[in-house]
């Protein structure tokens, strides 16, 4: 079964002004829509070729004769989960839970908290993705390069904000600062966060 274009979890306009509607015409039907094609034109045919993506991803992590697979099939899963990691009149205060666990992860307040995310964002040279994961059991904010992400060094990813220029660079030109500061006000789904951490504990239990 060949991959297949995830839907936005919300219409094209449904961000603007923070997301434009042409960012996500360019970005979700072009972009994505391209790895989610290379991805099936390059395990066609292959034993990969019915697996998950998250599956793809394990198995192809740290393999070179498959780092187009792998870069294909993690920036395929990355943006969907970017796309679920926004929604729209999101930021805001994170919930008491969510709040717990940004102080256990040992950011003193929600402000060190945003500080950390926005200058690591900021901090990615070049094309990549930031991060709010579970590691340890303790919240983190991290980035990888490229197409990396945190499935591939079994860690739990929480949320995530793309920092390829072509996320942004419609609406925001060079600044990302403003893009990634903008993510974490205005467009977070604290909600998603808490899907993802619930999901991994019922996971947990089992
Ligand atoms: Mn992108």
């Amino acid at each position: 079964m060949a991959h297949e274009l995830p839907p936005l979890p919300y219409p094209k306009n449904a961000l603007a002004p923070h997301m434009s509607a042409e960012t996500l015409e360019f970005h979700h039907d072009k972009h994505h829509q391209t790895y989610i094609d290379t991805l099936n034109g390059l395990i066609a045919g292959t034993p990969l070729e019915n697996s998950s993506l998250e599956d793809t991803i394990r198995e192809t992590a740290n393999n070179a004769s498959k780092t187009a697979i792998f870069n294909n099939a993690a920036q395929a899963w990355n943006h969907d989960f970017f796309w679920r990691s926004m929604r729209p009149n999101g930021g805001g205060a994170p919930s008491a839970n969510i709040m717990e666990h940004i102080t256990k992860g040992g950011f003193e307040n929600f402000a060190k908290f945003r500080e950390a995310f926005i200058n690591a964002a900021k901090g990615q040279f070049g094309s990549g993705w930031a991060w709010l994961v579970l590691e340890g059991g303790k919240f983190k904010v991290t980035t990888t390069s490229n197409a990396d992400n945190p499935i591939a060094h079994n860690v739990v990813p929480l949320a995530t904000c793309d920092v390829w220029e072509h996320a942004y660079y419609i609406d925001y030109r060079n600044r990302r600062a403003d893009f990634v500061t903008t993510f974490i006000d205005i467009l977070i789904n604290w909600d998603f966060v808490a899907h993802n951490l619930a999901r991994h504990s019922a996971n947990k239990a089992a």
